[in-house]
């Protein structure tokens, strides 16, 4: 029997988290480079969207978005031990940090690529589209493929006004990761879980294989370049998660800038979908963006789109919420207190989503 084939490339955010997840799994795949022509055979023909990863399965199946390529190779191998913690306030910072990485450090992320490393990328976009062409045609080819990545900085809210608080964010998301990783090798303890492949996305991708980003991680903080290093080598989990279902204490800055930065941005989102939601009827496809929000990094505000995918990793991460109970509620409120987070306790998405031809869409 064939094992698993992931479309993508190593350039890419995504790709990079599903690999990180495949690798340490230690299931039987091949990664596939996403050429202009697999894209064009596979990936719209089944998805109907260009995007990478997508995934085939053993018997054949598509499967797109990191988290449904996880949750799938879980179910369907049931090995231990689980990429998300079966420990449930674990469960919910995985999910958590998550949300974070998915859709917060995309920020730096594309700001370091297309304002530092802009060329770069234009040739490595075009080598992957095009990879049997001369130097210079990958260039412009890889410049007409990139300028739609390039394009995603305003809607994320990337601008000459704010990039400055992203790095200053940035960097002391850095600080805080290798203070963390100076007690724990990663994210939740002594394995890797989910937390630690969704951060490998922006983490490796962008922000240490792109050559002026990885020279500033390498000089900065040389623990998250060598943590980059040991996801990226995939071993598998010889560690243990904290005891108890304990949270590292070392999390708390790096969640409680999450709640800082990126949940009044969840709430501004929310609040437009569900205007765009009151009309809407149970099955719609969700738009990708439901107008517009101000977000504040560093006390620097400046506009983004309402992007609605988040709060698709933002359900997730309520419903682990949601999940707890007796003594796990309690630390779990305990955690939120700590990280100035307690609104979260009350914030529910105005309309359930869900997913159907690999997008969301409101709930049946
Ligand atoms: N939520 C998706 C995100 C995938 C994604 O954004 N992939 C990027 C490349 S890293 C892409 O192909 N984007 C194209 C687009 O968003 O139009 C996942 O987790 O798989």
């Amino acid at each position: 029997m064939p094992g698993y084939t992931l479309y993508g490339a190593e350039v890419s955010y995504f790709t990079g988290k599903a690999r990180a997840y495949l690798d340490w799994r230690g299931v039987d795949y091949v990664e596939e480079l996403a050429t202009q022509q697999v894209y064009r055979d596979i990936i719209l023909p089944s998805v109907g969207w260009p995007v990478i990863p997508v995934m085939k399965t053993p018997s054949g199946e598509i499967v797109q978005d990191t988290a449904d390529i996880i949750a799938h190779v879980e179910a369907a191998e049931g090995l231990s031990p689980p990429a998300i913690p079966d420990t449930p306030v674990q469960a919910f910072v995985a999910q958590l940090l998550q949300l974070y990485a998915d859709e917060w450090l995309v920020l730096p992320a594309m700001h370091y690529r297309w304002n530092y490393n802009e060329d770069w990328a234009y040739q490595e976009f075009g080598a992957i589209s095009a990879p049997d062409r001369p130097a210079p045609e990958q260039y412009d080819i890889g410049k007409r493929n990139g300028e739609r990545f390039k394009g995603a900085l305003p809607p994320l809210g990337v601008s000459p006004t704010t990039a400055p608080a992203i790095e200053r964010s940035y960097e002391a998301f850095l600080r805080e990761f290798s203070t963390h990783l100076e007690v724990h090798p990663y994210a939740l303890g002594g394995r890797a879980t989910l937390a630690d492949f969704a951060l490998y996305g922006p983490l490796y991708a962008h922000l240490y294989r792109d050559p002026t980003s990885g020279d500033l991680m390498k000089r900065y903080a040389p623990k998250v370049a060598d943590w980059v290093e040991r996801v990226k080598a995939g071993s598998p989990s010889e560690g243990e998660l904290l005891p108890n279902d304990e949270i590292p204490l070392t999390l708390v800055p790096i969640l409680a800038r999450q709640m800082r930065e990126q949940f009044p941005a969840l709430h501004q989102t929310a609040e437009l979908f569900g205007a765009w939601a009151e009309t809407a009827s149970p099955g719609t496809h969700v738009p990708r963006a439901v107008g517009q929000i101000e977000i504040d990094i560093e006390d620097t505000q400046g506009p983004a789109a309402a992007r609605t995918f988040p709060l698709w990793r933002l359900q997730a991460a309520l419903d682990a919420y949601s999940a707890l109970e007796g003594d796990a509620l309690a630390r779990a409120d305990d955690l939120l207190e700590r990280i100035r987070g307690s609104a979260l306790k009350e914030f529910s998405l105005p309309a359930r989503l869900a997913r159907t031809d690999y997008r969301i869409a409101l709930a049946a």
